[in-house]
């Protein structure tokens, strides 16, 4: 533990992911730059000052020499980061391979990649062997960093072999892990071939979270209908061994957003976006640019929409911002080619010499620029065919109290069951259905947006990122300590 300034001592927190809260680039043998990247997890944790937390996780580069690795290490330790260093071999086989390229679709429902079907097929064993090892690598660099009264909390997909490398270095270490993504239904998870080991692996964790209390379901019944063990209120029970599960829904930091409207540089910013798209009204989705996103299906839905309101088509405009991840990987390539291609077939429909219906940006935007534009905006279109919890959907409604605009919210992002009541639920894979809530959207009268609204931002302003952070670790806490009162009786 910290102790500063004659305050109490805050708890020492090991948050471990796949990836650090920054990316770091060289910049000479022993120079590096960092820099925060984008993404749900770092967006959430950043919010998070309750404890004395230190990352653990990859920082997203091949560093082969011993050189450019203590230099990094260096530069990391300000920001209180720790590196796992990952080679190219084991980042193709762990990172591209079993967590991108298997995990990651199987557990948004989007199955196998089509064509290499029988090709990840033959490549599964190698690349599950690749998880392992790169799970006992991240294992390696915990223990070593270990202070005994630390919480470990272990984070995601990438890690679920993790809990158990751990737990088999230290019995005594505080473990917690928490899944970003759903979890699918049992049936889902029994097609993986790891799907025992996997399962087996995250039981040994102490406390085992989802974000909402379908995935901790589907979660349990992948341990009953599979494992044949036995499901408790609590969580999942084997040979005595009781492991937590719960729902621990996420949220942002509202206060930030909230703050950020009120810079003058935010509010110069939002004048100029209000002059530039005067007399129009403003869409907006902002995502990575991910196939679980689902933004072919909205441009589409957009496309529908405009094509059956011919009188919108010169005074509305949908900025889609989509950051690029996962560059390497040849599905995400493809991806990129399919928004390009249909976003400029749209805009060579509806366009005209002074105005285009879509503004396409392949790019991440920086904090200032993004409130800005979520301040702005009307309508946003937030339409995941598959979605954790999807925080976009929260940042909107914490920029929006002065205009109250529309969330229209898939039903398939965890966010539906928290601002399902005050966001318009679609179907993301039915275009008619999200083209006609476009409609209702911009049509909504004020009442109707400030009753919706509330809901809302009374949400998101009261289930923040600190609470659901604070929330985790005080229940590991108090479940580590229950599990050894019982062992005692
Ligand atoms: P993500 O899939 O990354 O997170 P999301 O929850 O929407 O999805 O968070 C994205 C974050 O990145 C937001 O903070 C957003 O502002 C930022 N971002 C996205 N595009 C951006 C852009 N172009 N420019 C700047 N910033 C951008 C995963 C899961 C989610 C889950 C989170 C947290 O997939 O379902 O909600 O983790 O658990």
């Amino acid at each position: 533990c910290d102790k500063q300034d004659g305050k109490p001592p805050r708890q020492r927190l090991l948050v471990v992911a796949n990836r650090l809260p920054v990316s770091a680039v060289r910049r000479g043998e022993d120079s590096w730059s960092l820099e925060i990247s984008a993404g749900g997890l770092v967006s959430a944790l950043l919010g998070v000052k309750e404890f004395e937390a230190r990352w653990i996780g990859w920082a997203g580069v091949n560093v082969p020499d011993e050189v450019g690795q203590k230099a990094l290490t260096e530069a990391l330790a300000e920001k209180r980061c720790i590196p796992v260093f990952l080679d190219e071999e084991i980042v193709h086989q762990y990172y591209n391979g079993y967590c991108n390229n298997i995990l990651w679709p199987l557990f948004h429902y989007l199955g196998l990649p089509q064509e290499d079907r029988l090709a990840t097929t033959r490549s599964f064993q190698s690349q599950f062997a690749a998880y392992k090892k790169a799970n006992q690598m991240f294992a390696d660099v915990v223990n070593k960093h270990y202070e005994e009264g630390d919480v470990v909390w272990c984070h995601d997909y990438h890690l679920m072999f993790l809990p158990k490398c751990l737990k088999e270095h230290n019995r005594k270490m505080k473990v917690g892990w928490f899944l970003h993504t759903p979890f699918p239904s049992s049936e889902i998870h029994r097609t993986l071939p790891s799907r025992s080991e996997l399962l087996r692996s995250v039981l040994a964790a102490d406390l085992v979270g989802f974000h909402t209390y379908d995935y901790a379901r589907h979660f349990v019944s992948a341990c009953t209908r599979i494992l044949g063990l036995e499901g408790t209120p609590e969580g999942v029970e084997d040979q005595g061994k009781l492991t937590r599960v719960a729902a621990f829904p996420i949220g942002i930091d509202s206060d930030r957003f909230i703050r950020a409207l009120k810079i003058p540089e935010v509010q110069e910013h939002i004048e100029e976006l209000k002059e530039r798209f005067k007399g129009r009204k403003v869409m907006l989705g902002v995502d990575r640019l991910d196939m679980i996103k689902g933004i072919p299906q909205k441009i589409l839905a957009f496309e529908k929409f405009l094509e059956e309101n011919p009188y919108w088509r010169d005074k509305v405009v949908l900025l889609q911002i989509a950051v690029p991840t996962r560059t390497d990987v040849p599905e995400y390539q493809k991806l990129t080619s399919q928004v390009h291609e249909i976003v400029g077939r749209i805009n060579g429909r509806f366009g005209t010499l002074t105005t285009v219906p879509i503004h396409h940006l392949d790019r991440s935007l920086d904090f200032h620029a993004l409130c800005a534009l979520y301040a702005v905006t009307d309508v946003a279109l937030v339409t995941s065919l598959r979605d954790g919890m999807n925080l976009v959907s929260y940042e909107f409604v914490a920029c929006q109290d002065a205009k109250k605009g529309v969330l229209i919210l898939s039903e398939f992002a965890g966010a539906a069951q928290s601002l399902g009541a005050g966001a318009l639920l679609v179907n993301p894979w039915n275009i008619t259905e999200v083209a006609k809530s476009i409609d209702r959207a911009l049509n909504m009268g004020a009442e109707e947006r400030e009753k919706r609204h509330r809901h809302n931002f009374l949400h998101v302003t009261t289930h923040t990122a600190q609470e659901w952070a604070e929330t985790f670790v005080s229940e590991l806490n108090d479940t580590v300590v229950e599990a050894e009162l019982r062992i005692r009786q």
